[in-house]
């Protein structure tokens, strides 16, 4: 009966960190379904963004402005890029011409360009 017992408080815990992990990865944009998930990202300077693939189709992150490339990803690989200036980055899959994305780097100072 105490086993039964530990085996609940187990599970429980197993369930209550698979939670806080999803809103802990605000970051990443998944690669599934042949596109990137969230299409557009938003993130503030100096944030590192993950890139997961979660599908058995090898695809890259690779900067239009050849900024970056992640190189071929394949299944359950990721690429973490960080931003350090604001700007937007577009981004594309070399090999699958419809997957497009973009992320959007606001500054780290929250202000909106003041003229500066
Ligand atoms: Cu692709």
């Amino acid at each position: 009966m105490r086993i039964k017992i530990l085996f609940i408080a187990v599970i429980t815990l197993l369930i209550a960190s698979c939670k806080s992990d999803t809103s802990v990865m605000a970051n990443e944009v998944v690669l599934s379904g042949m596109s990137f998930s969230p299409k557009s990202l938003t993130v503030s300077a100096g944030t590192t963004v993950t890139w997961s693939n979660n599908e058995a189709v090898t695809h890259t992150v690779t900067s239009d402005a050849t900024l970056f490339d992640s190189g071929d990803l394949t299944k359950g690989q990721t690429y973490k890029y960080t931003f350090t200036a604001a700007g937007t980055y577009a981004y594309h899959c070399k090999y699958h011409s419809g997957m497009t994305g973009t992320i959007i780097v606001t500054s780290s100072t929250g202000t909106t360009g003041s003229g500066y």
